[in-house]
């Protein structure tokens, strides 16, 4: 399988092609919800995915079109366009069970949307097996980030979301509603138990000391020096570093209208009386 970076200035996509089978996959691709011509953008991305699944599957429709790693709000958005009548893909939209976790969570604080993650095609259970084609992979929940987080292992590539991130930048944070920092030690341990050679597909890079962007790295690297949980690091210790890093961050400016896409599988939340769609702001919580 091989990655290939590409994009413009406002957002950048991952193609990915397995070659042992003829099968190309196009399983992340950002959309800039605030660029002048996002739909622009998303029509351009679904017309490639749309174009890949007519040369590559013909044979054999795709059991499972589009999953989602971490609930990543503008790879849900993509998605949901390519399951639309516009897009008409008819992409399959699947996420980790535990999405129900997140969304009860959220619930609290958020407008009324269904809290058995119906919105999703798929909800898949620890270990649960897929296949996208003549592809076959398996879901492994590595929660700790968020409740929901899932591990997608594909032959010797994993796509691990925002558990780990590159080795010089370390792991996802834990201080998201639903997130902790002994789980995610937890879950990382069980990637850790992957063979050393499996390929990460890395979620965000924040490109530490401005170095250029990666988005490929092995086990065997993240055990030797990942910054915050190489080989030798203690559940206690991460646990507090973890910890004391998160009192120090901001929430993302995005969260609530990210959450609340996410909630509705990437659609636009369920219109009010006058048929208009909102997305709201608490302001006294968080
Ligand atoms: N400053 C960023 C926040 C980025 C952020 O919180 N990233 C999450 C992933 S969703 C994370 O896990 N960061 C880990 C860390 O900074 O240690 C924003 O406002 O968008
Ligand atoms: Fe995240």
């Amino acid at each position: 399988m091989e990655g290939m970076q590409i994009g413009g200035p406002q957002w950048v996509g991952l193609p990915l092609r397995f070659e042992q089978t003829d099968f190309t996959a196009k399983l992340e691709a950002a959309v800039d919800l605030l660029a002048s011509d996002s739909e622009g953008l998303m029509r351009g991305q679904a017309k490639c995915v749309e174009q890949t699944f007519e040369e590559t599957l013909e044979a054999q429709p795709p059991a499972w079109g589009a999953s989602e790693v971490t609930c990543n709000k503008s790879a849900l958005i993509l998605a949901a366009f390519c399951r639309s009548n516009a897009g008409r893909c008819g992409l399959t939209v699947a996420i980790g069970e535990n999405i129900a976790i997140v969304q009860r969570t959220f619930k609290k604080i958020l407008p009324a949307f269904a809290t058995n993650g119906s919105q999703f095609d798929q909800l898949f259970k620890d270990g649960e097996a897929f296949r996208i084609g003549k592809l076959e992979g398996r879901a492994i929940h590595t929660p700790g980030h968020t409740p929901a987080c899932v591990t997608y292992v594909i032959g010797d590539a994993a796509f691990v979301g925002d558990t780990l991130f590159m080795p010089d930048y370390g792991t996802g944070r834990c201080d998201f509603p639903g997130g902790d920092a002994h789980m995610l030690y937890r879950s990382i341990r069980k990637l850790f138990a992957l063979p050393a050679q499996t390929r990460l597909y890395i979620c965000h890079d924040y490109q530490p000391g401005g170095r250029a962007p990666l988005w490929q790295s092995t086990i065997a690297e993240q055990r030797e020096r990942n910054v915050h949980v190489h080989d030798g690091v203690g559940e206690e210790e991460f646990v507090a570093m973890r910890n004391a890093r998160d009192n120090k961050l901001d929430m993302p400016l995005l969260m609530f209208p990210a959450v609340q896409f996410n909630m509705w599988a990437g659609q636009l939340p369920r219109p009010e009386d006058n048929g208009v769609s909102y997305l709201k702001t608490p302001l006294n919580q968080l």
